[in-house]
């Protein structure tokens, strides 16, 4: 398989002035007609004309009205062409129908819709498939459908046919095709500067119940995205298509988003709290991309995180402003340790902005999209809100219209701000997590070599700060190696730190440190008496921070930090430190850390969503990774005991307080998936985990049986069948009963089942559901359901005989000859293999193996499986 560099690039020797596109729909046997106006691209090096067009069955091609007969490979076409402009005809014959790789225009359930990032435009029809070459679009839609959707304003329409077209000019990747038999959820919003904008959400009829909260959710973005950024919608219409059968979570094509059906449609009976909101983070993603990828799109596919970087950041921006910082931060913390570390740290890993690849599809990873809106967080924290939000104005107002770079992007915060980031750039470059160590000092005798600031009107020092004492954080980085990059340089790391007196109160407020060197110290001056540091608040940097600190202190700050994520962090370091000691050598849980956290869950001066936040554990996974990077051999069975024995005592020792905290986590008020009643029903299904190991289930079956949500019901079940011994039979009946003609809420029963089982007995219940007659293994929430759930269990997938790898591997194997796109990346469950015990390992290897020995195994898998032999 042939692999692209970055250092490859160059321009496409054309421009395209516009395109128009007739589709005459069929299942088997549609027709794309394209009439395409090239012009040489003055900025070009010479080259040959080849266009990108992969299963496409060439019927006719002309060049300014003479049939011609190209040249054509699997991977495209070429012919001679004019010197000075010219016409491009071709007629091409695809099949949606048997298109099982969702790539391209493919068929769901009757439907027809496509999906073309990254690479998919060219199994549509002959094009330079590539992000940098932007035109117009003209489509006409024929076919027997009562709804024929394209991206921009609609221009015309008749009975089987319709005419769209779309003045902004975009790449092939933007471009969106649907038809099928489609009801709308309609709503209209009028924007800042008077645009008056027709909002529908199209979905089977059945579902129109479900788009309510995606709709409030849309207006909410469009909103948001004025007031924030200044950016405005630019078109007349915005539609958003729910579709059942799609590899990812939902795709930005202009003016005609496409979604998942698991990513737009949600009721209070059949969505949890966490789908809403998802729901609401990713419609807003996709509605930002408007500006943030599409307006100013990517140069090529290396610039990948110049869009989803910068898209992530926006969202999480807004999940911040609609439902509060504090626990938005943690949980995205949570989720670049559970996801972006385990990459980064591991076979896979790669830069932000990655040099080389084979398939681009492998790279839509959490490194590009969660370690890219991280980077973008570090320079907002380095270059201040101001200097963040000038460079912004000028990215857009520079670059609007442009396909970019990264270098465009830092440029314009160096134009905006002054500031040189050539050091800071590294974080595109270099991959992997930087290892940020720290040692204090104090020295209570040190005349201050500036003297402590003065207030101006008293001319006198602030009280806390009074006193000759120095403070000294030292801190050294450190990059381990991964692949193709044994040796790593320095980067800038901003560490933000605020220093706390004995009594709780802040002596420095939060103060970011720029470190630059490999090992660089910081002083603060003028303390009265020894501090204690919160360091790397907010998580500040994506690195790990290595800090011996005494239980005592971790105490202190898990009490009294007055930064929220470092609270947490405080009480998720002791938390690994007691999981630690009892994996390795059976110490039972640190009980002055369980007294302090039991202090701050029934303290309801802090809202139940926090406190919730503070009942998480380290996952399995992360232990696993914390032991691997101490030198030791992770054992997933000694991880799970340590991790349910922790439970069990918590629920012991906290036996007394259950009743009060379940009492003060009971929402009256109708169901609303707000942040205040998500926060509650959040402490609450905490708390029934814990009540359930102690009543065998009681207070689960009531909420199971009063529930008149999904959230209530879906956490009562998942007690019930965690506390095993047929307690969840019942209730699993029940469930499936009620919801078997749902299938995103059936997607939840399969999944579950895996999820919630022992150890010893995850596989076989997996393995027993993918035989069950529901199980439609090509439709990828499906096969998600059953096989992500499989992988997350972490004690299950590492299980000691190799079954749980054995399954995985079957699965994939098969899938791969349908669907590459969906195989590869859930192939990344294995990327952790390398980590465990020598049996383990050659259980793994062999699965491995296999995939990669597997006949006409796709670029994609073929891909990912070297990587993670290598
Ligand atoms: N840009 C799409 C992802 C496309 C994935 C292609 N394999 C969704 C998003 O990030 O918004
Ligand atoms: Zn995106």
């Amino acid at each position: 398989p042939q692999t692209i560099y970055l250092s490859d690039y160059k321009p496409f020797g054309w421009q395209i002035e516009d395109v128009h596109l007739t589709f005459r729909l069929a299942p088997e046997t549609t027709r794309v007609i394209a009439r395409i106006h090239f012009a040489p691209n003055p900025g070009a090096p010479a080259q040959d004309f080849f266009l990108h067009g992969e299963e496409l069955r060439l019927i006719r091609a002309a060049i300014d009205g003479a049939e011609i007969v190209p040249v054509v490979t699997a991977e495209g076409l070429r012919c001679p062409v004019p010197d000075g402009p010219f016409l491009w005809e071709a007629e091409v014959e695809i099949a949606p129908a048997a298109n099982t790789a969702l790539e391209g225009l493919y068929m769901s359930k009757g439907m027809y819709c496509t999906q073309c990032e990254a690479e998919g435009f060219r199994k549509i029809t002959f094009y330079p498939d590539r992000p940098d070459v932007m035109s117009t679009f003209t489509v006409r839609i024929e076919g027997d459908l009562p709804v024929l959707l394209s991206n921009g304003n609609p221009t015309g329409a008749g009975d089987g046919w319709a005419e769209w077209h779309d003045p902004w000019p975009k790449p092939a990747y933007l471009f969106a095709l649907v038809a099928g038999d489609l009801v709308a959820h309609s709503d209209s919003f009028t924007t800042r500067s008077g645009r008056a904008v027709a909002l529908n959400i199209w979905v089977r009829p059945g579902d129109e119940g479900k788009c309510a909260f995606g709709m409030e959710a849309l207006k909410k973005s469009m909103t948001w995205d004025e007031e924030v950024y200044g950016r405005e919608y630019d078109l007349d219409v915005f539609n958003i298509v729910a579709v059942d059968d799609f590899n990812m979570g939902a795709m930005e094509n202009k003016g005609l988003n496409i979604f998942n059906s698991s990513c737009v449609l949600a009721s209070p009976e059949t969505s949890t709290d966490d789908n809403f909101e998802r729901i609401e983070a990713i419609i807003a993603h996709e509605y930002f991309h408007n500006w943030t990828g599409n307006r100013i799109t990517c140069r090529d596919w290396f610039q990948l995180c110049l869009k989803e970087g910068l898209t992530v950041f926006r969202d999480s921006q807004f999940t911040s402003d609609m439902r509060g910082p504090e626990v938005k931060r943690i949980n995205d913390v949570r989720d670049l340790r559970a996801r972006q570390f385990p990459e980064d740290q591991g076979p896979l890993s790669h830069p932000v902005r990655p040099e080389s690849f084979q398939e681009i599809n492998n790279f839509y990873t959490a490194t590009v999209y969660e370690k890219g809106a991280e980077v973008i967080g570090m320079l907002k924290r380095l270059v201040g809100d101001d200097g963040y939000a000038r460079a912004l104005d000028l990215y857009f107002e520079r670059h609007d219209g442009d396909a970019a770079t990264i270098e465009d992007w830092l440029r314009v915060f160096e134009d905006a701000t002054g500031r040189d980031l050539g050091q800071f750039k590294r974080w595109y470059s270099q991959a992997g997590t930087p290892r940020l160590s720290v040692r204090e000092t104090w020295e209570p005798r040190a005349p201050a070599s500036t003297p402590p600031s003065r207030d101006p009107a008293t001319q006198e020092a602030p009280d806390q700060a009074r006193g000759d004492g120095r403070f000294t954080l030292s801190f050294t980085q450190h990059t381990p190696p991964t692949p193709g990059q044994p040796d790593k340089a320095p980067q800038v790391i901003p560490i933000a730190v605020g220093l706390l007196n004995p009594n709780g109160d802040e002596v420095v407020p939060t103060t970011v440190l720029e470190m630059t060197q490999a090992s660089q110290s910081f002083s603060f001056d003028g303390l009265a008496t020894r501090p204690v540091a919160s360091i790397l608040r907010g998580f500040s940097a994506p690195v790990v921070l290595e800090r011996e600190q005494s239980r005592e202190e971790r105490a202190f700050l898990l009490a009294h930090d007055t930064d929220a994520f470092n609270r947490w962090e405080a009480s998720q370091s002791l938390a690994r430190d007691s999981l630690l000691s009892t994996i390795t050598d059976g110490t039972p849980p640190d009980a002055a850390w369980l007294d302090a956290l039991h202090k701050v869950v029934t303290d309801s001066t802090l809202t139940p969503d926090f406190r919730s936040s503070m009942l998480d554990l380290p996952s399995q996974g992360e232990l696993a990774q914390l032991l691997h990077r101490r030198g030791n051999v992770p054992d997933p069975d000694a991880i799970w005991q340590a991790s349910e024995g922790l439970r069990g005592i918590m629920a012991e020792r906290w036996r007394a307080s259950l009743p009060a905290l379940a009492e003060e986590a009971r929402v009256d008020a109708p169901y609303r998936p707000d942040a205040e009643q998500t926060g509650k029903r959040a402490l609450g299904s905490k708390i029934l985990a814990l009540q359930s190991r102690l009543d065998g289930g009681k207070a689960a079956q009531a909420q199971f049986d009063a529930a008149d949500n999904m959230t209530l019901q879906l956490t009562a079940l998942a007690c019930l069948l965690r506390a095993g011994a047929g307690a969840g039979d019942a209730a699993l009946a029940a469930f499936h009963a009620q919801w078997k003609d749902d299938r995103l809420v059936m997607d939840k029963w399969f999944g579950l089942q895996v999820a919630c089982a022992e150890p010893d007995t995850a596989v076989s219940v997996a393995a027993a559901l993918t035989r069950h007659a529901d199980f439609d293994w090509r439709n990828p929430n499906r096969f998600r359901a059953v096989l992500s759930a499989l992988a997350g269990h972490h004690a299950a997938f590492h299980a000691a005989d190799g079954s749980g790898y054995d399954l995985l591997a079957d699965w994939l194997i098969r899938l791969d000859a349908k669907n590459p796109q969906t195989t590869a990346r859930m192939c990344a469950a294995f990327q952790t293999w390398k980590r465990y015990d020598e049996g383990r390992q050659a259980r793994a290897r062999a699965a491995l193996e296999r995939i990669a020995a597997t006949p006409g195994l796709s670029r994609d898998t073929n891909e990912m499986v070297t990587r993670m032999l290598t």
